[in-house]
């Protein structure tokens, strides 16, 4: 059975093409950087937005069909697996991501889920080595559901702590045995909406417990993979817990997780958090922790997770800058954690926007190597510190200088006579260079 009839294998055709479903920069096996476009970009297909959203809203249903000609939700679940495998292939994917209950619907009991589960586990091993796809990272929805009504891990009553628990130990074991590059937790309901009611330190040791537990059991049954912390500030709680990348990895440090646990940075959930894609990106580099990737792109406008599709190629060259200074992904990768809007319905939306979305990041990966060839920015960019190579910034960064010989050094100087121009109008009209006119 063929789900998307109309739609061929899209392919590399380059920037002459008026062809809607053709790449005009992802050219998957061309070598950018050392390495082939295909695996310095991992991409990944989100199955939730992809394979079940229908676009429902606060004011309306939902525009599309994501129910696969099933009559039944198991039914349903197959078809979904086979259709998504028809997607990868045909938009030439190599990885995807999923939610326990984005492959199976949750049944009457946690046994008749875990059922449901094993079942469609089996079939996407099959479908995984028919087609040659890899999961990048599973997950457990532990937000839908009402009884995570106040969280899951932070929930102040234990009893849904441990359906929780219960909940993660399958999504790891099913993510084990697809062999799963890594494995994700993302805040869900873990926060508050007043501290009227919460007892926030208890909240968090709670959760830190709870992914403790966790990596010491996926260890135990053979877990390969990475764990990932997903930073978001806000929504669905008034205050998630893992607001940002500085403030994840002080909760890891505190727990002593920061060993065990990257981070996946969301380009929505940075500027929810008032700061740039980049600026996250950057922390969880500099300190280490940069791991894997959610692309997307907010609106400006709006100050919820609206999930688009990432079209800005400003922000995806800053964003594959910081990627291959950080090395480039190891076992993270691009997952499209993205939506087409409500009103963009069909199913050639989502090849669409799948082909805009990939085009951007290609092109991102091809101006962010390009920024690094050029030199001019990093160059700027140490020479800017170059007080700190010799003399009395040396002495200062080794630890030797003391404060008293700061003190005379400063007294002889009498003031700062030099400080050199931030540059930075230059610097952006360098970038606009890069970017447009060569
Ligand atoms: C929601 C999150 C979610 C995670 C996976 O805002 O981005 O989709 O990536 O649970
Ligand atoms: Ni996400
Ligand atoms: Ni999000």
């Amino acid at each position: 059975m063929e789900y998307f009839k109309n739609i061929q294998k899209v392919q590399y055709e380059g920037t002459k093409t008026r062809n809607p479903f053709a790449f005009r920069f992802y050219n998957p096996d061309e070598t950018v950087a050392g390495k082939s476009m295909r695996e310095q970009l991992r991409f990944a297909m989100s199955y939730w937005h992809t394979m079940c959203a229908e676009g429902t809203d606060m004011f309306g249903v939902g525009t599309s069909d994501k129910s696969y000609g099933a009559s039944n939700p198991m039914e349903q679940a197959r078809n979904k697996a086979y259709a998504a495998f028809e997607l990868m292939n045909k938009l030439d994917l190599d990885f995807f991501c999923f939610h326990d209950r984005d492959i199976a619907p949750e049944g009457a009991t946690l046994s008749e889920s875990n059922a449901r589960l094993d079942e469609i586990t089996v079939l996407l091993k099959e479908l995984m080595t028919q087609n040659g796809k890899k999961l990048l990272w599973g997950t457990a929805n532990c937000f839908g559901n009402k009884r995570y009504m106040h969280g899951a891990g932070t929930a102040p009553n234990a009893d849904v702590f441990a359906f929780a628990a219960a909940q993660i130990k399958k999504a790891v074991e099913i993510t084990t045995a697809l062999d799963g590059e890594g494995y994700v937790f993302w805040g869900g309901r873990e926060g508050y909406e007043t501290l009227l009611n919460t007892d926030m330190a208890r909240e968090q040791d709670h959760m830190a417990h709870l992914m403790r537990m966790t990596v010491d059991y996926a260890r135990s049954i053979g877990f390969t993979g990475d764990f990932y912390i997903e930073p978001k500030p806000k929504e669905p709680t008034k205050h998630q817990y893992d607001f940002d990348s500085a403030t994840v990895l002080a909760f890891l440090r505190k727990y002593g997780l920061d060993k065990d646990f990257k981070l996946n940075i969301e380009a929505n959930h940075a500027t929810l958090a008032g700061h740039n894609f980049q600026h996250e990106l950057r922390v969880a580099r500099d300190n280490g922790a940069f791991g894997s990737i959610d692309a997307n792109q907010g609106d400006m406008l709006l100050g919820w997770d609206t999930d688009q599709f990432p079209t800005n190629v400003y922000e995806t060259t800053l964003c594959m800058y910081e990627v291959l200074r950080a090395g480039g992904f190891t076992k993270g990768g691009l997952n499209f954690d993205a939506k087409t809007r409500r009103g963009s319905y069909t199913p050639e939306d989502i090849f669409l926007s799948y082909i805009a979305g990939m085009d951007a990041f290609a092109l991102g990966l091809r101006m962010a190597d390009k920024i690094i060839r050029d030199g001019r920015i990093d160059a700027f960019v140490a020479d800017r510190y170059a007080s700190w190579n010799t003399g009395i910034g040396k002495r200062i960064e080794e630890g030797s200088a003391t404060m008293a010989e700061l003190e005379a050094y400063a007294l002889k100087m009498g003031d700062v006579n030099t400080n050199m121009s931030g540059r930075q109008e230059y610097l952006e009209n360098v970038m606009n260079e890069i970017l447009f006119a060569y």
